[in-house]
């Protein structure tokens, strides 16, 4: 079944202003994901099998388990080359947003040059509430991922037939990480056809399940431990369990960028446990994580007491208080909250 976002009329106007356009940037949001890298590549090799030239931007540096995909090599990072993004941007003809449904999200510096721009824009995005700043609107935020948009918009096009093991590895992986594994219930029966799709064009999903969660260090699941052993509070009255880490901790334990990337997910992984919360000391800040299952909105208590927002599910925010003082007022301030969601 099509996706209805994308209509042919649409797509064949779209098609005849990129066949008469010579600068073609593709741009993902700040701190880039894995949808963010998968469906901007997917986009870009996709351009490229139809004749299509064009250069991916992304605003800063991704993670290393996102560089064995093809084509990572030529992506232009506004944060190292500043001046030729900025003059390929002058001289852009067609802009795609993709994942990202406000220009601001690429960062301030650069979302102003985007503004700047008179290009023809793309928007290519799932997320709640889109901006109306393009020509070219495809959004559906029922979407598990934009990789999976990327994957409609090929097929939309008639052009499922060039889809090969170096596209599918990108669409692929944008849905593997924006569904947590196909287990978020944004996932539909499209989704799982489409993965068997990809996997029928040549994707090895188990190699790129290796690549993207086989990341441990032993360092790495040594802070988990520790972490675990020594700073887990499960509350059963309120199904919730916090972990914490203070600035001397991590250093002792030579914790390198990333390292408790997914901790609040373990925890939120307890039996019974509905809410799970990580609280963590930064440089000048003590930086809080939420998550939670069902309809308990995490964004709105990290609004209430820490400045905070995101999404229902996983949201941040931050406390000028130290981390046994931010743990204390979250186990002050949450039952109440809690008890009145069932009210
Ligand atoms: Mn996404």
């Amino acid at each position: 079944m099509l996706n209805p976002i994308f209509e042919k009329s649409k797509l064949d106007e779209l098609f005849q202003v990129l066949s008469e356009s010579k600068t073609i940037l593709i741009f993902g949001h700040k701190n880039p994901d894995g949808d963010s890298i998968g469906s901007t590549l997917a986009l870009y090799h996709y351009l490229g099998s139809k004749g299509i030239n064009s250069q991916v931007i992304q605003p800063d540096g991704f993670p290393n388990f996102l560089k064995w995909m093809e084509g990572t090599d030529s992506i232009l990072l506004f944060e190292k080359q500043p001046e030729e993004v900025t003059e390929l941007i002058k001289k852009a003809d067609v802009i795609f947003n993709l994942d990202y449904n406000e220009q601001s999200r690429v960062g301030k510096e650069l979302g102003e040059l985007l503004q700047q721009s008179d290009a023809v824009k793309v928007m290519i995005d799932h997320h709640q509430q889109p901006d109306d700043f393009a020509q070219f609107t495809f959004s559906d935020t029922t979407s598990c991922s934009t990789a999976q948009l990327v994957y409609e918009f090929i097929e939309s096009n008639g052009d499922l037939p060039l889809i090969n093991e170096t596209i599918g590895n990108c669409i692929y992986t944008g849905i593997l990480t924006d569904t947590g594994s196909f287990r978020f219930p944004s996932v539909t029966p499209k989704t799982h056809l489409i993965a068997a799709d990809l996997i029928s064009r040549g994707v090895v999903h188990s190699r790129i399940h290796e690549e993207i969660y086989d990341i441990n260090t032993p360092e790495r699941l040594k802070l988990l431990g520790y972490t675990l052993n020594n700073k887990l509070e499960v509350l059963p009255e309120i199904n919730t369990a916090i972990i914490s880490l203070t600035m001397k901790e991590m250093q002792d334990h030579k914790t390198q960028k990333g390292y408790t990337e997914g901790f609040v997910n373990t925890a939120l992984s307890i039996l019974g446990v509905t809410t799970a919360v990580f609280v963590k000391e930064d440089k000048h800040i003590v930086k809080i994580s939420f998550r939670s299952k069902g309809d308990i909105p995490v964004n709105e208590f990290s609004k209430l007491h820490f400045g905070g927002g995101g999404h229902i599910n996983a949201a941040g925010g931050a406390s000028k208080l130290s981390v046994q003082e931010t743990v204390d007022k979250i186990k002050k301030e949450l039952p109440s909250f809690l008890a009145q969601l069932t009210k």
